[in-house]
């Protein structure tokens, strides 16, 4: 590590809509020894150079309905546009939806994101989880506890008010500059089990300063595989009563972006159906994937048939030495990004090898997964589509 890789920042942030007050946060941190990791440390130090990013976040719950009809219960982040803007008054928020909206930064960007807890206005009257407080965690950043999203940790110049998380109807600014590239996460951690599994969870993706480009590596386009898993009944007493005993929590929906697949390729909810799930390629192209997950307890086994994967980057690093994988275990709060090489026909080796154009599936070996509601395959799978 060199000493002009080393990062110190001094950021202002403001708090609350009702309570904000002006207060300072050092971060600091390393980048790894090279040219490369000086050049991002001059960048995060210019001020100047740093663009601003600003994402407004709400609350909304909702109903949730699956590809086999079976509905329930979730709670998310929402953005009022794509572009994350400030809801104007009397706007309308979207529904929520498995996973949140993704968050897309580049390395040394100063980035706000303003949680809004715009409430929850779809529960049962007697549900005890109409007031809950929410935060945000930025699952892999490494931020001081000002910014970590995790609720009752004493922390220096936040207001009482705060401690609990943010309260239903007032809003908290999370402020930092991100400093590695790769895939990361942000989730609710008040109360994490029922929060996240409800549905409070989305990918927060950082951005090297080269497109089409990670960790050095070129790809042609990309995809982000949200892995995780629901507990309808967990969900729907939250709904009804704002509990759950948590011991009871037996998960009967894995999903894959929010969806299970059917054997019925027409259906409009299927994993197959969703532009965000089917892998579409071109031959000899190289499809950069990013896995993540958000569970109770399933280890997911990503398995695509055809293909092999080249395993370059996980929980935000890049490895020093990639490796292959063709069934590849992510647990929850993982990131795996791998690289998938569509080689071309003239590339066969062998007779019946599955390259060149057509569909080919991707999905859960843990066979568990793939039996959503008790029946199979209504898990998380999906189809490489090569053209
Ligand atoms: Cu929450």
């Amino acid at each position: 590590m060199t000493r002009a890789a080393l990062i110190a920042l001094t950021i202002v942030s403001f708090a609350g809509s009702s309570d904000a007050r002006r207060r300072s946060a050092t971060v600091s941190g390393s980048g790894s020894v090279s040219d490369r990791a000086e050049q991002l440390a001059a960048q995060i130090k210019n001020k100047k150079e740093r663009p601003q990013k600003t994402f407004h976040l709400y609350i909304n719950d909702g109903e949730w309905e699956f590809a086999d009809g079976k509905k329930t219960y979730i709670v998310s982040y929402v953005a009022f546009d794509e572009k994350f803007g400030e809801m104007p008054a009397g706007g309308t928020l979207p529904p929520p939806q498995i996973p949140a909206p993704t968050i897309r930064v580049k390395v040394g960007d100063d980035v706000r994101v303003i949680l809004h807890n715009s409430g929850h206005h779809h529960l049962e009257k007697d549900s005890s989880f109409a007031n809950v407080p929410h935060t945000i965690h930025f699952h892999g950043m490494d931020l001081v506890q000002t910014y970590d999203g995790v609720p009752g940790v004493p922390t220096k110049g936040l207001p009482d008010a705060l401690l609990a998380g943010v309260p239903v109807g007032e809003s908290y600014t999370y402020h930092f500059v991100p400093q590695y590239e790769g895939t990361y996460s942000y989730h609710c951690h008040v109360d994490t089990s029922t929060h996240a599994l409800l549905g409070m969870f989305g990918a927060f993706i950082v951005d090297g300063p080269k497109p089409n480009t990670i960790y050095g590596k070129h790809f042609d386009r990309e995809y982000t595989l949200w892995f995780s898993e629901t507990d309808t009944e967990h969900n729907d007493a939250i709904h009804d009563v704002g509990d759950y005993d948590m011991m009871k929590f037996k998960t009967n929906y894995f999903l894959l972006n929010g969806r299970i697949f059917t054997s019925d390729l027409s259906n409009k909810l299927s994993t197959i159906a969703d532009a965000r799930s089917v892998i579409k390629a071109k031959e000899g192209e190289v499809v950069l994937l990013r896995l993540l997950a958000m569970g109770w307890d399933h280890t997911f086994m990503f398995h695509p048939h055809a293909y092999h994967m080249q395993v370059i980057g996980m929980d935000g690093r890049g490895l020093d030495s990639p490796y292959w994988k063709d069934t590849l275990p992510i647990a929850s709060g993982e990131r795996i990004e791998v690289l998938v090489p569509i080689k071309d026909k003239k590339d066969k080796v062998c007779m019946s090898c599955g390259l060149g154009k057509g569909l080919s599936i991707a999905h859960d070996h843990n066979l568990r997964g793939e039996a959503s509601s008790g029946k199979y395959p209504r898990g998380p799978l999906t189809v490489f589509q090569v053209e």
